[in-house]
């Protein structure tokens, strides 16, 4: 199972909007005949591969799979039949599928064909690895993980606005490579305006995540990084009930518009889901940060704390106001894990 779920991890920043899935084949006697993985959402799942890599005969024989086999026609056939007809008789399969189309059935269908299935091996490493596409199928929004830079004294920026740079170089390189494991990343137009930023992995990721930048008034910049559709995809979210319709003609036309009713960040999760997101990377300011929070919109956090005092009441703080008035309202994070990237203290915990 370990194996298998190594080879889904090789999936991971191509599958969405489907899960990382391996699956590994042993003959009757014990032995590795196969194995393979889930690429991209359309091509085989991984069973499929793993029957088409086969070297021997799999009658008799067992599968481990990190996730339940699908028993519906998608953009694939079921791989529950292809299980039944090559005559493996034990299934191994880490975490049932949250897919409705699936859950559980997929199980029932192996059983009822009398195959032995053992259900919970490497549930937890299973459970994590798919966290994202667990997440979307069960509360149909985007797993949001909200990222800041800060230093020592929690500020995000000079009060002219200025924050270049606060982290090392370092920091900033792990930032592109986080960036490539999520399907879109969210700032606010006060970031784009702030900043102009580029919102690539730096092709670490092909194509490159989703850039979204969500605006209340729709008055953006005419130039920006974030019109060169050359580099990456950009979406552009806008407050009906606020935005000014004139700025539209500003946004070239390779770049995709989207209205949503009010300034709710679950709208612009819930959009992303939709649009087959399982994840979010939230690299806005802090009064998309502090909406994001209080929508339930974040589930882990990302902090890089560097060395730097920055000091002064009006320098820029990661958060707006919570309007807390009692300590037993604040924000509680739990499970931090704290590392060093170089003399920069890097922060991720649960929300
Ligand atoms: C599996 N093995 O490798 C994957 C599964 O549109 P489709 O046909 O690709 O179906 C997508 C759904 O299939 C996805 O939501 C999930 O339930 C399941 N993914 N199942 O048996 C795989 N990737
Ligand atoms: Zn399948």
């Amino acid at each position: 199972m370990k194996r298998a779920i190594f080879l889904a991890s090789l999936g991971n920043g191509t599958t969405s909007p489907n899960p990382m899935v391996g699956a590994v084949i042993l003959d009757k006697d014990g032995n590795l005949i196969s194995d393979g993985f889930h690429y991209k959402s359309g091509m085989p799942h991984a069973e499929a591969m793993a029957f088409k890599n086969l070297k021997k005969d799999a009658r008799g024989g067992t599968i481990y799979i990190n996730l339940e086999p699908c028993c519906h026609q998608g953009k694939t056939p079921p791989c529950v039949d292809k299980i039944i007809s090559s005559g493996i008789k034990r299934v191994f399969v880490s975490i049932e599928d949250p897919d409705k189309r699936v859950s559980g059935k997929g199980i029932k269908l192996l059983k009822d064909a009398g195959i032995k299935v053992h259900l919970g091996l490497c549930e937890k490493e299973s459970l994590e690895l798919n966290k994202y596409f667990i997440h979307r199928n069960i509360t149909d929004n985007a797993f949001g993980v909200l990222k800041w830079a800060m230093s020592i004294d929690g500020r995000v920026g000079l009060k002219n606005g200025k924050s270049k740079w606060i982290t090392n170089k370092n920091s900033r390189l792990l930032v592109h490579s986080y960036r490539a494991r999520f399907d879109a990343i969210v700032i606010g137009g006060n970031t784009l305006r702030k900043d102009d930023p580029l919102l690539t992995s730096r092709g670490i990721r092909e194509p490159e995540p989703l850039r979204v930048v969500f605006t209340k008034t729709l008055d953006l910049p005419e130039k920006s990084n974030l019109w060169d559709c050359n580099l990456a995809k950009t979406l552009v979210v806008y407050d009906a009930s606020t935005a000014n319709k004139k700025y539209l003609k500003r946004i070239p036309e390779c770049v995709e518009i989207k209205e949503i009713p009010s300034d709710n960040p679950k709208l612009i999760s819930n959009l992303l889901a939709k649009k087959g997101c399982n994840n979010i990377f939230w690299e806005c300011g802090p009064k998309l940060a502090t909406s994001a929070i209080k929508a339930g919109c974040i589930q882990e956090i990302m902090t890089f704390i560097a060395p730097k005092i920055l000091g002064g009441v009006s320098s820029m703080n990661p958060f707006a106001d919570f309007e807390f008035s009692d300590m037993n309202e604040v924000i509680n994070l739990y499970d931090p894990e704290i590392s060093f990237i170089g003399d920069d203290i890097f922060v991720k915990s649960t929300i």
